[in-house]
């Protein structure tokens, strides 16, 4: 799969906090754009009177910019549409252009909303101006239009590339999806090494666009008052940008001793499968050989390492095939989950409006998203879909997005966003752990739940190579661009840097030496070209988890938690429908004690989900050494 955030969703405009970001800048800045000029303030009245209340104006200001930013992001949204299903020069400027005017509208808005700092503000115009200023998308514009137009330009350009990117001997070319597939099944090492190099190629001239696009982004980052654009990311989540660091620390250390225990089995089969010359014992697992391109999620490998072969496990992808399903028929099958918990359906116009498949007359942006191109139930998802399992788990998360968009579409514009970025990833993933044997029984894709230990064992490894895979690639693609943007890490090294920190966190290598500046290995990753926040997939493959087991509880099932599908109960949708329908207008915490009755982050839910696989793995792990 591939994916990434439509403009829709990236719009989705930050969650903010009261508490969180820099202090405002001290004196009002005077906006560019004339639509947003609020009244003045009169500065010169001597400073001993008592001071007008700001609340009436703060509240008309919101209520202006609600209407203005309304009308921007959906002529974005519609070039982004446009330039996503169909990438062409026209497509690109334009997507360029719209994206332009929003960010001008923006830079002026935010400085203005700095200038409202009255307490007697009410609470819901206070949380606007708050999200106003805490918005990671678009990326915050430098006031000199030159070079405004530059950054946009550069966004819509290194989106374009990647979309395009292809890998070619000659004149034989492989797109992505070509690609993916030698990664995904193939079991030669040299066949893998070609197929990862090759992709590789594709992001070493988005380096030097990407040097300058950040630092085009940190300009604009500092004219509204952060020290770079890795400050306002992390200023989102209703936390200081400080605090959410070592937030994000806190969670990594509590699911890390699980990630270990897999790659240390991981390493082990491969290393058996390649030879310890290519997976050396106690070393870094090279990154080709992990079944993805990004080495982010490991299912498709677990012919490689499954627990007990000739046991009962789940081959969804064969069921999927031989019961003959096409896209729109996952897609309905996705729909049926969410209805069955009593959420509505699809609007007719997601049917016709949505690009299901790979179109064979025009480049498009694969990775997968999800939209509300006009902001008024105006859902579509945008995906190249194959008939194997990852894609329909990837269906039912962009559902995950078109069910939140649903929710709070009548809401103001400010508002139309998760409770944080994290939410929003979380909500189809969350669903999609309901997609248990039984339930796959239930529709007749399998005949038999696998019941024994062994089955279990099997089933769990299939999971955690997908969910506990991913949790240190979640984390560290931000740890990358955060020292990117401050200036830690310099141009020079970015991939020295980029290297380190898979090696840090994931236990793996590149397959050759990658030197800078002949290689942006980074860039090969969607997310680094779109410049779309990663944070947000690591807080979600823990959330989900905790959305899983309150919703579970909803349903009333008892039983252990990775037993438990809520299809069909009407209780659990109740729970989420609520949630959803709150969107970016409360701080989070609220949004998750709503649901789940607690208000912290936590990865108890997945440890606990995972426990029987965990206390195996510590077995088999016994006689190895673990660890990189
Ligand atoms: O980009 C995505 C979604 C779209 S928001 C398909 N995901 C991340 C990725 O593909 O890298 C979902 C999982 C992580
Ligand atoms: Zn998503």
């Amino acid at each position: 799969m591939s994916r990434t955030f439509p403009l829709a969703a990236l719009i989705a405009l930050a969650s903010l906090a009261t508490c969180g970001g820099p202090e405002p800048a001290k004196k009002p800045v005077k906006t560019e754009t004339k639509k947003v000029e609020a009244k003045k303030e009169d500065t010169k009245a001597d400073d001993k009177a008592p001071k007008p209340s700001q609340a009436a104006d703060a509240k008309a200001f919101v209520d202006r910019v609600d209407g203005e930013l309304r009308a921007l992001i959906v002529a974005s949204g519609k070039a982004e549409w446009d330039k996503n299903t169909n990438i062409t020069d026209a497509t690109e400027k334009a997507a360029a252009d719209a994206n332009e005017k929003l960010m001008e509208y923006m830079a002026g808005a935010i400085k203005q909303a700095t200038t409202y700092n009255d307490p007697d503000i009410d609470p819901d115009t206070k949380r606007k101006l708050h999200l106003l200023r805490v918005t990671a998308s678009p990326p915050p514009a430098p006031s000199d239009p030159d070079k405004r137009k530059r950054l946009a330009e550069l966004g819509a350009k290194m989106e374009g590339i990647y979309g395009k990117g292809k890998a070619c001997e000659g004149t034989k070319c492989k797109d992505l999806g070509q690609l993916e597939d030698i990664i995904n099944n193939s079991r030669s090492y040299d066949e893998l090494l070609a197929a990862w190099t090759g992709w590789h190629q594709i992001a070493v001239e988005l380096r030097p666009l990407y040097q300058e696009f950040v630092g085009l982004a940190n300009e604009g980052a500092k004219e509204i008052g952060y020290k770079d654009l890795g400050e306002l990311w992390r200023a989102s989540y209703d936390m200081s940008p400080a605090e959410f660091e070592q937030e994000a620390e806190r969670l990594w250390t509590q699911v890390s001793p699980l990630y270990n225990q897999l790659h240390c089995y991981v390493r082990g089969k491969l290393a058996d499968k390649y030879g310890k010359d290519r997976v050396p014992e106690a070393g870094l697992i090279p990154a080709h050989l992990l079944g993805n391109m990004w080495a982010q999620e490991w299912a498709n490998i677990y012919p490689l390492v499954e627990p007990f072969p000739g046991a009962a496990s789940l081959d969804v992808t064969k069921a999927l095939v031989k019961a003959k399903y096409d896209e729109i028929k996952m897609v309905k099958l996705g729909e049926s989950f969410f209805t069955s918990l009593g959420l509505d359906p699809l609007p007719a116009t997601f049917w016709e409006r949505s690009m299901f498949q790979k179109p064979k007359d025009r480049e498009v942006v694969c990775h997968a998203s999800a939209w509300d191109v006009e902001l008024n139930d105006d859902l579509r998802i945008k995906m190249c879909i194959k008939i194997n399992q990852e894609d329909l788990v990837t269906i039912h998360h962009e559902l995950g997005h078109n069910y939140y968009y649903h929710y709070y579409y009548t809401l103001p514009v400010l508002f139309q966003a998760g409770a944080h970025d994290g939410f929003h990833e979380a909500i189809g993933d969350a669903i999609a752990l309901s997609i248990t044997p039984a339930y796959l029984k239930q529709l007749g894709l399998i005949k038999d739940v696998p019941a024994d230990e062994k089955g279990l064992i099997n089933l769990q490894m299939q999971d955690a190579l997908e969910k506990i895979a991913f949790l240190p690639f979640g984390k560290l693609i931000d740890q990358w661009r955060w020292d990117v943007f401050s200036g830690k890490t310099a141009p020079e090294k970015y991939n020295e840097a980029w290297w380190a920190l898979r090696a840090k966190y994931q236990g793996i290598a590149p397959p050759t030496s990658r030197p800078d500046p002949e290689f942006f290995d980074a860039g090969a990753k969607y997310h680094i070209p779109a410049n779309v926040p990663y944070t947000r997939y690591f807080l979600a493959r823990i959330l989900q988890f905790q959305f899983h087991k309150a919703l579970c509880a909803a349903a009333g099932h008892t039983g252990p938690l990775h037993e438990c599908s809520i299809y069909g109960k009407t209780a659990a949708g109740d729970k989420l429908k609520a949630m959803l329908a709150l969107g970016a207008s409360k701080p989070w915490p609220e949004a998750l004690e709503a649901i789940t009755g607690t208000r912290q982050m936590d990865a108890a839910p997945m440890i606990e989900y995972f426990g029987p696989l965990l206390g195996w793995l510590e077995e088999q792990n016994k006689g190895r050494t673990c660890g990189w």
